[in-house]
């Protein structure tokens, strides 16, 4: 049996176009939603990043703000940056990309950004909404997932899911939002981690397995279950001389071992990744529904 292929550029391009007729009402309404988003320095991953939502701004609708640091910026001046753009009512979503230079405290700038306009869904207030089922600004990459499962015709309700990974970014909203109420969550939900013993016992036991790890083509197929749904959050660089620019793009799953097995996999790219930035447009929607109403 081979796998279904979940096509997460054509429901991220479905989400845009729902995030566009949004933008539209909220216009209509004499809301112009609007994103602004800071890029400190000159990562070439986080510049593409913040080029494809500036992007999918343009396509949507939606009016974005890029602002650029040098990596020497002090973190005052990015505290400044976020203070003018709190107490702007035009601005209805903050996005600072990240990772940020070491000398920067991340968590620091997070919890300067109002959580009305956390886009990210990344400051405490948020986290602690979600993790106790109130309706709030959530982590786009996590949010985006049960999107991509549902409207692949796959049902959650009850299934065991297994997140392989715990960072604040992924793993852990992940878990929260997984064991909510609701037609896109209410399963049984297991988070292994770096700490976790015999591994591949609890991968096995997956209706439903998210690997967020960040070690190329981790998962193998003796690790996952017949028919088991397998959602690759990973994006690593490996050399491959092959290619023009001598890299190419992995997942956290061996996609070639474990379609094989699986019921339905995300490929990577084209997978998880498009969904993030289209769940930004919706969360910035959002954001923009709450400091207008
Ligand atoms: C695709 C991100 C790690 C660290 C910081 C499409 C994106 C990626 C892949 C994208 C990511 C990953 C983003 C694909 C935003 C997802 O076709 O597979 C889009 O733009 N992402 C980010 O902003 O910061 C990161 C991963």
């Amino acid at each position: 049996m081979n796998a279904q292929i979940i096509d997460g550029k054509k429901i991220a391009a479905e989400i845009r176009s729902e995030a566009k007729l949004e933008a539209t009402e909220l216009i209509a309404d004499g809301v112009q939603p609007c994103l602004v988003v800071v890029l400190v320095g000159e990562d070439p991953a986080s510049k593409a990043y913040v080029g494809s939502k500036v992007k999918a701004c343009e396509e949507t609708g939606i009016k974005s703000i890029k602002i650029t640091h040098p990596s020497d910026v002090s973190e005052e001046a990015l505290m400044a940056d976020i203070e003018r753009l709190n107490a702007d009512v035009s601005v209805h979503g903050i996005l600072v990309q990240l990772p940020l230079p070491s000398h920067i405290d991340e968590d620091v700038v997070t919890e300067h950004i109002h959580p009305n306009k956390d886009v990210d869904g990344f400051h405490p207030v948020n986290v602690g909404k979600l993790s106790i089922g109130i309706d709030c600004l959530t982590p786009c990459t996590p949010t985006g997932i049960p999107e991509m499962i549902v409207r692949s015709g796959i049902d959650m309700s009850g299934k065991h899911a297994v997140v392989i990974g715990r960072s604040n970014i992924v793993g852990k909203p992940m878990m929260s939002l997984l064991v909510q109420k609701g037609e896109k969550a209410n399963c049984t939900v297991t988070c292994c981690h770096s700490g976790t013993r015999d591994l591949t016992y609890h991968t096995k036991q997956a209706d439903i397995l998210i690997a967020a790890i960040g070690v190329p083509e981790f998962v193998k197929a003796d690790m996952v279950k017949e028919g088991a749904t397998v959602i690759d959050v990973g994006i690593n660089r490996v050399e491959d001389p092959s290619t023009a620019k001598g890299y190419r793009l992995v997942g956290d799953v061996d996609f070639d071992e474990v379609k094989g097995v699986a019921g339905a996999i995300t490929p990577v790219p084209g997978g998880v990744g498009p969904m993030t930035v289209a769940m930004l447009m919706k969360n910035t929607n959002k954001a923009a529904r709450l400091l207008t109403r």
